[in-house]
């Protein structure tokens, strides 16, 4: 299949109507609900309407299982004559562990197909909607600058970032005073923030694919770094950062296994259920890119860190924070307490890590919970799964 670039830029740039809009939302509200469990694949959902009435929904909801097209024609027969199909991912068009959507779909002859975003693995990018449209079924893919675009990215934020970065979605939860302290100088950090944001929290740890820490944090707070407090089927993977391999087996975190990575060579046994990874860098520390590749090559799309000063600090300085959600409290620690990241001042404010902001919500108890998004990292996603699919069919 041999398609121009002009093709993929005509094949986003169409306007969406009211009516688009809504059943767009719908399917991005149905997707919603693989959030927990569809790792590591998307999080997608489908709605069938013909005249205004849906005839058909459904959403994928875990790797090996039905995708969301699938349900959705099965609830009106595999009838789609002049029905329209509002998906939030472009229909994949390859065996996978299941057949492929878009064939099925095409068979089915609906009027239109509405995508939300194409698909950027690149097994897929571009050919199921080329697929379609070589069937002769009218595709509506939506633009980058639509708002519904962008709602579809965020869902899927660590499988696009997978697909296009070969990493995943790094997010760093922190909990800080006003004054951005994490820690009082005698290491004391616990419940800087209220109830409502440990609980929010723990809906960041329910939808990552893995928790990632330090081991300055392992030892002193020993945390479990599992979802508590939120209804789920699957808790997230626990990595520990952990240089020298000073980890005691007993580490609350270990408990029905962990990955540690060490820049130490790997031992024969360390704990039951733990795997070691070695991957020091050149100055024999851990190579926090690789571990993001490795981890990415093992279908793990989003990373949550909770972590000290030492590893969120590595991160900014790698530039691997793609997002910060901050709980601050309404505290003062004062000069002497820890701040979040310990790492090298920039030289002038211009050179200095910067983030957008993204969303501010007070929390009702007087925290509020802000959350800051690298702009690079999602200017790289967005051109990322155009580019895939101009790649696919240049
Ligand atoms: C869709 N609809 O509901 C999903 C899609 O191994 P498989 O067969 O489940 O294929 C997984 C790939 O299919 C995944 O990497 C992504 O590209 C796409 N996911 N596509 O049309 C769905 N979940
Ligand atoms: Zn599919």
């Amino acid at each position: 299949m041999r398609l121009s670039n002009g093709w993929v830029r005509q094949a986003v740039s169409e306007a969406v109507s009211a009516v688009d809009r809504r059943w767009l939302v719908r399917a991005l509200t149905l997707a919603e609900n693989g959030l927990f469990t569809a790792t590591p694949n998307p999080r997608v959902g489908c709605v069938i309407c013909r005249s205004g009435r849906v005839i058909g929904e459904g959403w994928h909801r875990a790797a090996g299982e039905a995708h969301a097209e699938i349900i959705a024609m099965r609830q009106c027969d595999n009838n789609l004559r002049d029905a329209d199909v509002y998906v939030n991912l472009e229909p994949c068009a390859h065996e996978g562990r299941t057949p492929p959507c878009a064939p099925l779909l095409a068979a089915a002859r609906p009027a239109r197909v509405v995508i939300a975003t194409l698909d950027p693995n690149p097994t897929v990018s571009g050919k199921g909607v080329a697929l379609l449209r070589d069937a002769g079924i009218d595709v509506v893919v939506v633009p980058p600058s639509d708002i519904i675009f962008q709602q579809a990215l965020a869902l899927n934020i660590g499988f696009v970032s997978r697909m296009v970065r070969k990493r995943p979605w790094l997010q760093l939860k922190i909990a800080a005073t006003l004054d951005g302290k994490t820690a009082l100088s005698s290491g004391l950090s616990r419940w800087i923030s209220g109830e409502r944001a440990r609980i929010d929290a723990h809906y960041l740890r329910a939808r990552s694919c893995a928790i990632l820490t330090g081991i300055g944090t392992a030892q002193a707070d020993d945390p479990q770094l599992t979802v508590r407090h939120v209804h789920t089927p699957r808790q997230p993977q626990r990595i520990l950062v952990d240089r020298h391999l000073q980890a005691t087996s007993t580490l609350r975190l270990f408990a029905g296994g962990a990955i540690v990575a060490s820049a130490q060579s790997v031992p024969d046994f360390f704990a039951d259920g733990v795997e070691v990874l070695s991957l020091p860098d050149s100055s024999g520390r851990v190579d926090l890119l690789q571990l993001m590749c490795e981890l990415s090559a093992r279908g793990i799309n989003e990373v949550l860190v909770e972590a000290g000063r030492r590893l969120s600090g590595a991160l900014l300085a790698a530039g691997l924070v793609d997002e910060i959600v901050l709980y601050q409290a309404p505290r003062v620690f004062g000069d002497s307490a820890f701040s979040m990241f310990d790492a090298p001042a920039p030289s002038t404010p211009a050179e200095a890590p910067t983030f957008a902001l993204r969303q501010i919500e007070p929390l009702g108890d007087g925290d509020i919970k802000i959350i800051y998004d690298s702009l690079t990292a999602q200017q790289q996603l967005t051109a990322g799964i155009i580019d895939a699919a101009t790649a696919k069919n240049a």
